[in-house]
């Protein structure tokens, strides 16, 4: 029976290495491991085998019945790479075939108004910077002044990770990081996309996309701030629009200030995408506080310096006159390309 048993191992190791697909595999699974395959005869022939022998021989074919399946496993395996890596090379990675209508495509609108506000920004110095989505406390809330507990938390409602980050809920947490990047003086600008667990609305999303900018340097003050905000207002509307300035709290800026837009979809006279009220909060500002510059590692004797958290959703909102920031994220590209193609 040994030899019965090493006989057929060799025929299913012969077989095993011409097997080329998987098909040949399931096969070679039948014919051995099947109802009427060898090892199921080996199993009936354990019957006639005498008693002192069973044993041994009983753990012979259970040692070559786990030789088969495990061979079979690995074949598998090899086999199962082998025909994904087929199909990935013979894919071919774009389709020759399809015919190109200028028409179809367009960019999403938040992208072409980023690129625009990034373009003013860089014509005046500004470099752009890219930061991560996923956020640590520190970065998001402490480095900005805001240490655990402070009532401003609750202003943003945080979408929290099992690995104790957090999604960026606004721009803002990149500051530090840029600050300890380049130290002072500095001019950056930063897009991102910021995550809110809020009620969504006509001008309210739980992913949304900000801009912040930095100006760290000697003698900055509230009217360079001032100056940068209306040239890229007016370079973006390339129109004079109404906008209005008044005090706002933010525990990383004094004095802050929240700057407003009237809105171009009712003209001030109020409409679900102002919540009725005539303007809209689009780009709160501020002269940076001197903890954030601190712990930013900036010489605070020597420097001063303002910074600016610029709403882009609500921006394409409305230089290209869309009632409701959820068709931005609606991915209804018919609905979309209508605002950037008009
Ligand atoms: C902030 O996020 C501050 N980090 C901004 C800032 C930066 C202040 C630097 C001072 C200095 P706020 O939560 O107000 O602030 O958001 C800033 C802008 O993002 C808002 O004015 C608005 O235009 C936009 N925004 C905020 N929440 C949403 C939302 N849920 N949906 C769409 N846009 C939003």
């Amino acid at each position: 029976m040994i030899e019965k048993t090493n006989n057929l191992k060799a025929v299913f190791e012969e077989k095993l290495k011409t097997a080329k697909v998987l098909a040949d595999i399931e096969q070679l699974r039948i014919e051995f491991l099947g109802k009427k395959g060898p090892v199921q005869e080996l199993m009936q022939d354990l019957r006639n085998v005498p008693n002192d022998k069973k044993r041994e021989m009983g753990q012979a074919i259970n040692t070559f019945k786990q030789f088969i399946e495990k061979s079979i496993e690995e074949k598998q395996e090899e086999l199962q790479k082998l025909e994904w890596q087929n199909k990935i090379d013979n894919t071919p990675s774009y389709d020759e075939s399809l015919t190109l209508n200028k028409d179809e495509g367009s960019y999403h609108p938040i992208t072409i108004i980023q690129r625009e506000v990034e373009s003013i920004f860089a014509s005046m110095g500004f470099t752009i910077e890219n930061y991560s989505e996923i956020v640590d406390d520190y970065h998001c809330f402490e480095a900005l002044n805001i240490p655990p507990h402070h009532p401003a938390r609750d202003m943003q409602d945080t979408y929290y990770l099992s690995t104790g980050q957090l999604l960026k809920t606004h721009t803002s947490a990149a500051q530090n990081y840029i600050m300890k990047k380049y130290g002072a003086p500095l001019r950056a600008i930063f897009p991102g996309r910021c995550f809110r667990n809020e009620s969504i609305d006509a001008c309210h999303e739980n992913t949304f996309f900000q801009m912040e900018g930095i100006m760290i340097d000697e003698n900055i003050s509230i009217s360079n701030l001032i100056y940068f905000m209306k040239t890229m207002l007016s370079e973006v509307f390339g129109r004079p629009v109404e906008v209005r300035l008044r005090p706002g709290f933010f525990p990383f800026v004094e004095p802050g200030f929240e700057l407003d837009i009237k809105c171009l979809i009712c003209g001030g006279d109020g409409c679900p995408s102002c919540k009725d009220s005539g303007w809209l909060e689009l780009c709160p500002c501020g002269m940076i506080h001197p903890k954030v510059l601190e712990y930013g590692g900036i010489d605070t004797e020597k420097y001063t310096g303002f910074a600016f958290g610029l709403g882009l959703t609500r921006l394409a909102m409305m230089k290209y006159g869309i009632k409701d920031i959820r068709t931005l994220n609606s991915g209804n590209l018919k609905a979309l390309s209508q605002f950037v193609n008009a």
